[in-house]
């Protein structure tokens, strides 16, 4: 076929594609076909669906403010008398903004307060053994550990982390607001009525953190960790039942030394797009390619030196990047989302990370 009648083609196609399929139904990987007229043919085309972007998936991201209690969230480097765990409030409140404002340039943001006295009510704080002093969940900013959602469904998780428990509670409350089908993991920890197994075997044990749950809209990743344990993915897998939940084992494991460990699975490893991922160069990235492989997953993962680089925020053509002084890693990822026809937005989130913040943690991305 001449070229210029091959683009015209190409055009054509599309343009049928878009208007019986709109793009944000474009989440089912598969073929499709489609036929119409070119001059007195009737042309029918096959669509690999894998090729095209998700767009306009999501319409609100769920965020909260930082609390002025921040500066005690807990890292993993434990010491908070640790100069270089010491927090700028000032700086880590403007991070956090630009942050938020990046969001909005790809989805409108649904902004929560932040955990507080007046927030949680008496009763809460009464009956809250994890809340000592005036320390008011200095986590809730990373309010993606809450929840796991996908579609219209969500699940609010029992967190790993025993001081963080409870700051679910007002986000279960909204995504009933926004009209979402949601079960809350802690109403299901004696309970056989659902969930049989879990609920009767790892119920009460069942923990998740939701950064360590990446859907990259064909498979639905849960990484083990010493926040999300095998009882809490058996929860996901049995929640969210028509999707192809794949079972990571935990990343950060003995060997894994001269990397930075990662707190979440995310922290390392984050989609670009529904074909495309993020990992680290190294053991890490290494365990991570191991396990796809076993399970013959095919995506193209690209390979960054700098970890914290591959937790990027994917949402609606845009890609949300922290800034890095690695230019290897900018290089790639640049190339990563040109590859992928979307738009690079860079951010920074440095004091955020020295609580084991990563970017995709400040926000949770709702089709609600
Ligand atoms: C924690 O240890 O739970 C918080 N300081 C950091 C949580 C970060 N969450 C995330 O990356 N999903």
């Amino acid at each position: 076929v001449p070229l210029g009648q091959a683009a015209r083609f190409g055009k054509n196609f599309f343009h049928r594609l878009k208007s019986r399929y709109p793009l944000q139904s474009f989440r089912q990987i598969g073929t499709f076909l489609c036929s119409f007229p070119i001059g007195k043919r009737k042309v029918t085309a096959v669509a690999h669906i894998s090729s095209l972007k998700c767009r306009n998936i999501y319409s609100v991201a769920l965020a909260r403010q930082l609390p002025d209690c921040f500066p005690d969230a807990i890292c993993m480097d434990g010491d908070i008398n640790n100069a270089n765990n010491a927090v700028n409030m000032k700086v880590a409140k403007a991070q956090h903004q630009e942050y938020l404002q990046a969001l909005r340039m790809c989805i409108p943001v649904l902004e929560l307060p932040a955990l507080s006295p007046e927030v949680l009510g008496t009763d809460d704080i009464d009956d809250k053994d994890n809340i000592a002093g005036t320390k008011y969940y200095p986590d809730c900013v990373f309010v993606e550990d809450t929840v796991v959602a996908i579609g219209q469904y969500a699940l609010v998780t029992r967190l790993g982390h025993p001081s963080r428990r409870g700051e679910e509670k007002h986000v279960y409350e909204v995504l009933k607001q926004l009209g979402m089908n949601v079960i809350n993991m802690n109403d299901y920890q004696d309970s056989t009525e659902w969930i049989h197994d879990v609920a009767k075997k790892g119920g009460e044990t069942a923990t998740v953190d939701g950064g360590d749950v990446l859907y990259t809209g064909r498979h639905l990743f849960v990484g083990l960790s010493n926040r999300t344990n095998m009882e809490g993915a058996t929860f996901i897998r049995h929640y969210f039942t028509s999707y192809d939940v794949i079972i990571l084992p935990q990343l950060n494991v003995a060997g894994t030394t001269g990397n930075p460990v990662p707190l979440h699975l995310k922290s390392v490893v984050t989609h670009i797009d529904a074909g495309t991922l993020l990992a680290p160069v190294g053991l890490i990235g290494d365990r991570f390619l191991e396990a796809m492989r076993a399970k013959d997953l095919d995506y193209t993962v690209y390979r960054l030196p700098d970890s914290l680089s591959c937790n990027v925020v994917s949402c609606n053509g845009q890609v949300i990047v922290q800034n890095t002084s690695c230019q290897k890693s900018m290089r790639i990822l640049h190339d990563a989302v040109m590859e992928s026809d979307q738009d690079l937005i860079c951010v920074d989130t440095s004091e955020l990370a020295k609580k084991d913040g990563a970017l995709t943690c400040c926000s949770v991305l709702l089709e609600a």
